[in-house]
């Protein structure tokens, strides 16, 4: 078994020394893994059950008769449907803060980009010009209705009304496939409580039927989910422009009084970031320099877009910065946030504050409704200043970090591009994927997960996409581990970039005052691959060839949660190849239609098609065969 090669090695010594349990510890405890549970062959949607599937002792069924690609389909589309949850859940809070804006009963939060909101309000076919309260309240009625619409629910042809966030965002030719297929979500809420009731027993017992669903619930993810919130949080919150920043753990500052903002939704993270610069002063009387913020997971990179907020760590390292002794408080609001953090902080002087969906026993508890706020985010603040004398006096922060360049908005990415070509910005990448020096584009995104032990897979394997000449978007804790490995800066792309790619960098680079543009672009949160998608369909558009046959591909190549595995399945639907690693919960050995049509046939159903590989170099090659293979198939140069 591979040792833990996870950075910060110093930090885990000093757990260790202090009888503080983390991630690596519990992970090996749990070895080995339940095996069913690694290959998708265990039902307990019953209590009858749980089954199991036993292939080579001939038991392929469950004890209802539930056949192994059933089972493998229905717990595929359940953990979808959780994931999914997750995102919708956080769109509508987003959606209600508006709505609470509009009321006048969110006095503090304000709409930021009054044009986005009118952009929106017109790709929703109402091109106000009057108040901008009257075109919030417009938008925030269309998107409710993402939530509460029910026309077309037994529409047999699958042309009932459906999601507005699907309508303005999706390419016409995605959204012609996907009527065809009868895929197309009526609401939100409606999809993801439907999945639960037809994986309960004795119901959908079709596994390509369950599929079908299980791309739907993809698309319920990426528009009622993604699109949805990162539209809205562009709109309170402003569109992300390029920001220089750190990451790793060597953000935290020892003379001052350090929180982490940790979880997903920014209405939290916006105003405790606000409220540290208010409140420095009160840091000064208790003897610190001031209040450093740093941000941990994906509220971590909503706040590094925007504010250019250091990054310290990524999901598996986030225990790490209250081992430091030197973490005031961690405030957490959902998502993401391991029970063990209070573990973790009752060794140390550190508060873990939770404030939203995710509690945690003998954390403190502070409410945070978007009516109240500023008195919330006051009352964390000053927790946290508080809280600075209590610090013990083993204190070790890692010298460790890195620089690097964020805020690749797809509306930055326009703007530094117009730099070469001020009427046609789109021009110069379209011209370089068309003669080949950038091979093509692939979003690497999503989780870090302990299985891979620190292996760095998702550094591998994007260096050797670089080295090929592909350009790479990232969001999510991958792009923290891409920016802690130096992948975001400009000295990157000289590093590691190929011949070509790096002569198209530093082209567009030095048009815009830098040496050059880093190879890998930090596109933002999990939410924010809602960003990759409009980039992908204006690239679609501009050359006038459907999102499937372009140069491009995604991966999850350390994916974990279930809301990484339903971002996945949206690529599918969306036609994108999509490697996985590990392989998703599918590899029973008698579950071979769902294998069947997740890697093969999917092609000809939506374009997208399903990448193992279970090494950084197996990952990169499928990748780069796709790609060659689609250039190949438009004519373009190898
Ligand atoms: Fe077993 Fe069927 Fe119940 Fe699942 S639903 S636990 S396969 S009896
Ligand atoms: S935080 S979903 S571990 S990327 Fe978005 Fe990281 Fe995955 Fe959570």
């Amino acid at each position: 078994m591979p040792k833990n090669t996870f950075v910060n090695k110093r930090l885990l010594e000093k757990a260790k020394k202090e009888n503080v349990e983390l991630i690596f510890d519990r992970f090996e405890k749990q070895q080995p893994q339940c095996p069913w549970g690694l290959d998708g062959g265990c039902c307990k949607n019953c209590f009858q059950g749980p089954c199991r599937i036993i292939s080579n002792k001939g038991v392929v069924k469950g004890i209802c008769g539930a056949t192994s690609d059933v089972i493998v389909a229905r717990n595929l589309l359940r953990m979808c449907a959780a994931g999914a949850s997750s995102h919708v859940d956080h769109a509508r809070e987003v959606v209600l803060t508006l709505d609470a804006i509009v009321h006048g009963k969110a006095p503090g939060y304000r709409i930021k980009d009054k044009a986005k909101l009118r952009a929106i309000a017109k790709a929703l076919g109402k091109p106000y010009k009057g108040p901008i309260k009257k075109v919030a309240e417009f938008v925030v009625k269309e998107a409710l209705e993402d939530f509460r619409r029910q026309h077309g629910v037994f529409h047999i042809k699958g042309e009932g009304e459906y999601l507005n966030w699907l309508k303005i965002n999706a390419t016409k030719e995605r959204q012609e496939t996907w009527k065809k297929l009868r895929i197309l979500p009526i609401n939100a809420d409606l999809e993801i409580s439907r999945a639960q009731h037809v994986t309960t027993i004795g119901n959908d017992a079709d596994p390509v039927s369950l599929l079908l669903q299980t791309l739907k619930i993809g698309l319920v993810d990426g528009y009622a989910g993604l699109h949805l919130a990162t539209n809205l949080q562009d709109v309170l919150f402003g569109v992300p422009t390029l920001v220089k920043s750190e990451v790793n753990l060597g953000v935290m500052k020892e003379d001052y009084v350090n929180i982490a903002v940790h979880g997903h939704v920014p209405l939290l993270s916006e105003k405790i970031v606000e409220w540290a610069k208010k409140l420095e002063k009160e840091a000064k009387k208790v003897g610190a320099k001031g209040i450093n913020v740093i941000g941990v997971c994906c509220t971590g990179h909503e706040v590094l877009m925007r504010h250019g907020i250091p990054h310290a760590t990524h999901i598996i390292e986030s225990e790490l910065p209250i081992v430091t002794g030197a973490l005031e408080a961690m405030v957490v609001d959902t998502q993401c946030i391991y029970p063990s953090l209070q573990d973790v902080a009752s060794c140390y002087h550190t508060k873990i504050i939770t404030t939203m969906i995710a509690k945690i026993p003998g954390a403190v508890h502070i409410p945070f409704k978007v009516e109240n706020a500023d008195k919330a985010a006051r009352q964390i603040v000053l927790e946290a200043v508080n809280n600075f004398k209590n610090r013990g006096k083993n204190i070790l922060i890692p010298k460790e970090k890195t620089e690097l360049i964020a805020g690749f908005s797809v509306e930055t990415i326009l703007s530094v591009l117009s730099k070469l070509n001020k009427k046609d910005p789109l021009k110069p990448l379209i011209d370089n994927i068309i003669n080949g020096n950038i091979l093509g584009i692939v979003a690497v995104v999503g989780c870090r997960n302990v299985k891979l032990r620190g292996e760095k897979f998702a550094e591998k394997m994007i260096k050797i996409l670089l080295k090929n000449n592909v350009l790479v978007v990232a969001t999510g804790c991958i792009a923290h581990a891409a920016a802690q490995e130096g992948l975001m800066r400009p000295e990157a792309t000289e590093r590691f970039a190929g011949k070509t790619l790096k002569a198209v960098l530093t082209a567009i680079g030095k048009a815009n005052g830098l040496p050059c543009i880093p190879p890998v672009l930090h596109m933002g949160s999990c939410v924010d691959n809602s960003r990759i998608e409009v980039l992908i369909n204006t690239i679609a558009n501009k050359l006038k060839v459907p999102i499937p046959k372009l140069p491009i591909a995604a991966s999850a190549p350390e994916w974990m949660t279930e809301k990484a595995l339903s971002i996945g399945i949206w690529a599918l639907a969306l036609g994108i190849a999509t490697h996985f690693n590990p392989i998703p919960p599918i590899t029973t050995s008698s579950a071979e239609v769902v294998r069947k049509i997740l890697t093969q046939d999917l092609e000809s159903i939506t374009g997208g098609k399903l990448l193992l590989g279970t090494t950084p170099e197996d990952a990169a090659k499928v990748i780069l065969e796709h790609i060659k293979k689609r250039r190949k198939e438009l004519g373009l140069k190898q």
